[in-house]
């Protein structure tokens, strides 16, 4: 399960072994193609690992004698060193609010997914899938449609990265596996990204991970 390119990775990339977060800070990773070790951490390690991370969690980003925490921030970071952030502020503006939606979605469903009392969890499903998941999901199509298949700007940006990598966390936490089938245009933008070959490399040598 370890990526390792080339010999001497310039980043080491911490992350449990699933997608969740992580994966579109490793998309990313790839596509620039600047090396990095893909270190999934286990859960057996983690109590011991935590004390020794910024925020006491993960994904986290090594690199020149520094970590750094926050998926989205790496994933910003990332795009912005790769060409993927746009030309403009305002280009930029446009991948951040599209992203925040993305997060709000991600961050709506886990609350329901993560929640303990069983009959407390059946009923944040219903509410959600009634007020909260089809107005998300509605107005992101829409997003996208209208982006040619991409997250913002009509093109490739780290949003699309952001996307593609937690498309199948949030079909886990949606609990709609087949959430592409009704919204087509979100398969384009996973479709856009894991097309890439340097993408399409990783992904192959990683093999398929759930969520
Ligand atoms: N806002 C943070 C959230 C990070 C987060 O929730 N990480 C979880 C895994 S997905 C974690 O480290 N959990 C273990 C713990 O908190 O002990 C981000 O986007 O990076």
């Amino acid at each position: 399960m370890l990526y390792q390119y080339p010999d001497m990775p310039k980043y080491v990339f911490h992350y449990f072994n699933g997608k969740g977060l992580g994966e579109p800070v490793r998309l990313l990773l790839a596509f620039g193609d600047e090396g990095f070790e893909d270190h999934r951490v286990a859960f057996n390690d983690w109590p011991e690992f935590k004390p020794k991370t910024p925020f006491g969690q993960m994904p986290l980003l090594e690199f020149d004698g520094k970590q750094y925490a926050q998926s989205l921030s790496l994933a910003r970071y990332l795009g912005k060193k790769y060409g993927l952030a746009g030309e403009s502020l305002e280009d930029a503006l446009e991948i951040d609010q599209n992203v925040d939606l993305i997060n709000d979605l991600r961050a709506k469903a886990a609350i329901a997914s993560y929640e303990k009392d069983e009959a407390v969890k059946e009923k944040k499903y219903a509410e959600f899938n009634k007020d909260v998941f089809p107005n998300l999901l509605e107005k992101l199509n829409e997003i996208i449609t209208k982006n040619n298949g991409h997250i913002a700007l009509g093109k490739l940006t780290w949003g699309d990265f952001v996307f593609a990598g937690m498309f199948d966390y949030i079909k886990h936490l949606l609990v709609v596996p087949d959430l592409e089938k009704k919204y087509p245009a979100f398969q384009k933008v996973v479709d856009a990204v894991y097309t890439i070959p340097k993408v399409k490399t990783y992904a192959d040598a990683v093999g398929p991970t759930e969520f």
